[in-house]
């Protein structure tokens, strides 16, 4: 059942590809739960995952984060509830950088310990697919079928730092966090767009990725069940780690669908490193 939901999450990708290429829009007047400017794509790529999702007889409902509720279909005794962020990354499309969908399989409820499959999609200059499930998978699409690529996995170490959120207003261990691993000799790679940024330490076998609480966002930026619980998910089945800095992700609770958290995703050193500076 769960491949139903993954390869109907294939087709979409190549629907939300061909409209990234070929679309015109710019911004709406309408504004996300989280208070985001949408647009013409926001929408209408969560239209193209809300419709085929809903299709499904094992999908009981689809919870969106462009959408303020959660959304039921007609299946009401289907397993799983799928949360995705349809574009992620959208500020970034003026600038033709590569942006992404992320979505979370969840099972029966929107907790962290329900979630069974995760994923992203990755529209670059190639279109792509990394699912979760006992292992990371990695598809290519060749413009006809998509081609199994192989398994990620991260080795202990990296040499890619990716420091989201704006220094300003990091608190002072999250400074010495960042500074120590440049003064290690760190690389600074970072686009602003979470699944590229997360990508490229998977691609590279290792690294860290953080969005901390900072004084003007407490709570980080980051949204649990959309963005933050996939990629804990996916973090931790090829090999690493995600935490808050000092709870694993996968532990934590949730409260409103649109909660965020600090988050970070690394390798098995980078995250020592967190820990020992966080706690
Ligand atoms: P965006 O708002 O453009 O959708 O989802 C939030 C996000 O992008 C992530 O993709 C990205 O990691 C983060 O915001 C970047 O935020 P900063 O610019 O504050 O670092
Ligand atoms: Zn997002």
């Amino acid at each position: 059942m769960v491949d139903m939901i993954i390869e109907t999450l294939k087709e979409s990708a190549i629907h939300i590809d061909t409209l990234l290429k070929t679309h015109k829009g710019g911004y709406l007047q309408s504004t996300n739960t989280s208070g985001d400017t949408q647009l013409e794509v926001d929408v209408k790529a969560d239209k193209i995952l809300e419709e085929a999702l809903l299709e499904l007889p094992c999908v009981k409902g689809i919870c969106s984060e462009e959408q303020a509720e959660l959304h039921y279909s007609a299946y009401q005794d289907a397993p799983y509830i799928v949360a995705y962020d349809p574009l992620d990354g959208s500020s970034l499309i003026d600038s033709n950088l590569s942006v992404g969908s992320i979505f979370g399989i969840y099972n029966q409820k929107l907790s962290a310990q329900a979630l069974i499959a995760s994923g992203y999609i990755i529209y670059g200059p190639a279109l792509e697919i990394v699912i979760a499930q006992e292992q990371v998978l990695h598809y290519h699409y060749n413009g006809n079928i998509w081609q199994n690529l192989g398994a990620l996995e991260l080795k202990k170490k990296g040499y890619i730092n990716a420091p989201g959120g704006t220094q300003k207003h990091w608190e002072a261990k999250h400074k010495t966090l960042i500074e120590s691993l440049f003064a290690q000799g760190y690389r600074l790679r970072y686009s602003g767009g979470a699944v590229p940024d997360l990508h490229q330490i998977l691609i590279k076998g290792g690294g860290l990725f953080s969005y901390p609480a900072t004084s003007d966002a407490p709570q980080g930026k980051l949204r649990k069940l959309f963005e933050v619980f996939p990629f804990a998910f996916i973090y931790e089945k090829a090999g690493g780690e995600a935490s808050t800095g000092t709870q694993r992700i996968l532990d934590l609770e949730v409260g409103h669908i649109h909660e965020s958290t600090p988050c970070f995703f690394g390798s098995l050193e980078e995250m020592k490193l967190v820990r020992n500076i966080y706690e």
